[in-house]
């Protein structure tokens, strides 16, 4: 079949932020845009000739335009092989299982993930390493310094192929294999959790509603928690995967997955309330009248971990993304392992997972998983829970209670200034940043600085370095506020402030949080001048 050499000049700003390339569908859409960056990540990516790629996304507008064109170009670059989800479709962590299953030499996952979807909102392209876990900033760089040069695209002339039916097919010598996108991550979970005894909970009683929120995980987690756990029918809300998500964010938070929490509020709620996002990396944990903030929900499962089958074994070390509560700390030293600290992104728990030096990881931005792929895994984290839940027949809120009792307990919000102009932004980031040094025995209300820096990380297992991953500043007592700018936004720039304050277990277990952080709200405005600056007197999320 012949190989057509497309010529073409850069785009700029084609540089991976926290989680992949994301722009709105209308930027991707432009001639050769989704093309210049493919043809960047094949151009730099190691490999072996005839290896194979895996290709799936979230089913979000535009993805089986670019899968298409992916296959050509994967067969014009050397590819001996694609594995591609079925209709388009692989969430992130089953993408993450296909690479490693197969031995995969990388996976293009296209998501813009939590961002919403349609002909108007984002798209996004991200790619994974054979590790199966997103690409280092070392290969990110050089993607984004390739895209930077480009100058041809490659793909063979060959005609769509059929995504919507399981099977292989010839596209110019490379082997195109639709695979069911389901099928190996079910199997995978049935590995790690003790079904038997989440079905025998089930069948005692226990309830839960899920909401797929209209993205990847509803084919998930109906055969999951309907077919393979016997949940009742309907259990999987919202569970066919739509272009648009329905119309809204598929961000699994207090705001954008109200109607959940308006059902686990209500009288006659189920037990167990859970939702994921657009690409399924994420997890929302809700129990009856009792919402579990992400960070805590890292720390209790690390705590239980044991009672599932895959981590009777114990757990070697615990990672945690900075702006994520230290309450995963606690419990790490209480097991006696170590715990590590690193920049946002999951891109940064790869070495640390692979090395065997941590089994668990999490982020504040409701991403929990562990070393049984390289992604954060939201039906992981509702899987894990179930098998704690059912082991120690307790509800979501005894175990929480449970657990500030022993640990004590670690208040947390985040709040976030969506779409501001990005001079504000930087201006107020470069501001605060030039009176850290100043910042130590400072008062701001009760609040006393005890130390503000800029959190830089060193990798302890390649020795790279990733600077400014963000602006802390941490209070006498323990409490705390980290400012830093997102890095998955596809308009402006937003502003996220994370306030952290941490309870012994003798103190006030059982506040309305927003009360409990109210003086580091104050602190947070004293600090950085948020009003001054971006003339916003209350943040659009609070999550
Ligand atoms: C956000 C979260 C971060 C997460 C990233 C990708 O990044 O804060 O914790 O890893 O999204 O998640 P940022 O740079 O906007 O703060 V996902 O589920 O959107 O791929
Ligand atoms: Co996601």
């Amino acid at each position: 079949m012949t190989i057509t050499t497309h010529q073409t000049t850069p785009y700029a700003g084609q540089k991976p932020g926290t989680s992949g390339l994301r722009k709105k569908v209308r930027v991707f859409a432009q001639p050769g845009y989704a093309e210049n960056f493919i043809q960047a990540v094949f151009d730099v990516v190691e490999r072996e000739a005839g290896s194979t790629l895996v290709i799936g996304g979230d089913g979000r507008y535009h993805n089986r335009t670019v899968i298409q064109q992916a296959i050509r170009m994967a067969a014009a670059n050397g590819y001996g092989q694609v594995l591609v989800g079925q209709g388009g479709i692989l969430s992130t962590p089953a993408a993450s299982n296909v690479i490693r299953r197969y031995k995969a030499s990388g996976g293009l996952i296209l998501s813009a993930s939590h961002n919403p979807g349609g002909p108007d909102e984002d798209f996004g392209i991200k790619y994974n390493i054979a590790n199966g876990g997103p690409a280092p900033e070392g290969v990110t760089e050089a993607i984004y310094a390739r895209t930077q040069t480009i100058d041809r695209w490659l793909a063979v002339d060959a005609a769509d192929i059929d995504l919507d039916t399981c099977g292989s097919v010839d596209v110019g010598g490379c082997q195109v294999s639709v695979i069911d996108p389901v099928a190996d991550y079910a199997d995978l979970m049935e590995t790690l959790f003790d079904f038997a005894a989440i079905r025998a909970a089930v069948a005692d009683g226990l309830t839960m509603a899920f909401d797929a929120m209209h993205a990847v995980t509803g084919p998930y987690a109906t055969e999951i928690l309907e077919k393979r756990l016997g949940f009742a029918p309907g259990t999987v809300r919202h569970g066919v995967p739509l272009e648009d998500f329905g119309g809204h964010h598929p961000d699994p938070n207090m705001v954008h997955a109200k109607a959940l929490f308006d059902t686990m509020f209500d009288p006659d709620a189920p037990d167990f309330g859970a939702a994921s996002d657009g690409d399924g990396d994420r997890n929302l944990i809700v129990g009856k009248g009792r919402f579990i903030t992400p960070s805590d929900s890292l720390a209790m499962l690390a705590a239980n971990a044991h009672l599932a089958p895959g981590y009777a074994r114990g757990l070697a070390g615990i990672a945690r993304s900075m702006p994520t509560s230290a309450a995963a700390d606690r419990v790490a030293e209480a097991l006696g392992i170590p715990y590590y600290e690193t920049p946002t992104g999951w891109k940064f728990f790869g070495n640390l997972l692979d090395a065997g030096m941590a089994t668990i990881c999490g982020e504040e931005s409701a991403g929990t998983g562990s070393d049984h792929v390289r992604e954060k895994d939201g039906l992981w984290a509702v899987l894990l829970w179930l098998n704690i839940l059912a082991v120690r027949k307790i509800s979501v809120d005894e175990l929480a209670r449970e657990h500030w009792a022993k640990y004590g307990r670690n208040y947390y919000a985040r709040h976030d200034y969506e779409g501001l102009p990005t001079e504000q932004a930087d201006a107020l980031m470069a501001a605060l940043n030039g009176k850290l040094a100043s910042l130590p025995g400072q008062s701001f209300g009760p609040l006393t600085v005890a130390t503000a820096d800029s959190f830089s990380y060193l990798d302890p297992v390649d020795g790279s370095t990733s600077a400014n991953q963000g602006l802390r500043v941490l209070f006498e007592g323990g409490s705390r506020i980290v400012f830093r700018l997102s890095g998955t936004g596809t308009e402006g720039a937003t502003l996220r402030v994370y306030l952290e304050r941490y309870e012994p277990a003798d103190g006030y277990l059982d506040r309305d949080t927003g009360e409990m952080l109210a003086d580091l709200i104050a602190a947070a405005d004293a600090v950085a001048g948020i009003v001054a600056h971006t003339g916003r007197t209350a943040p659009d999320v609070i999550t």
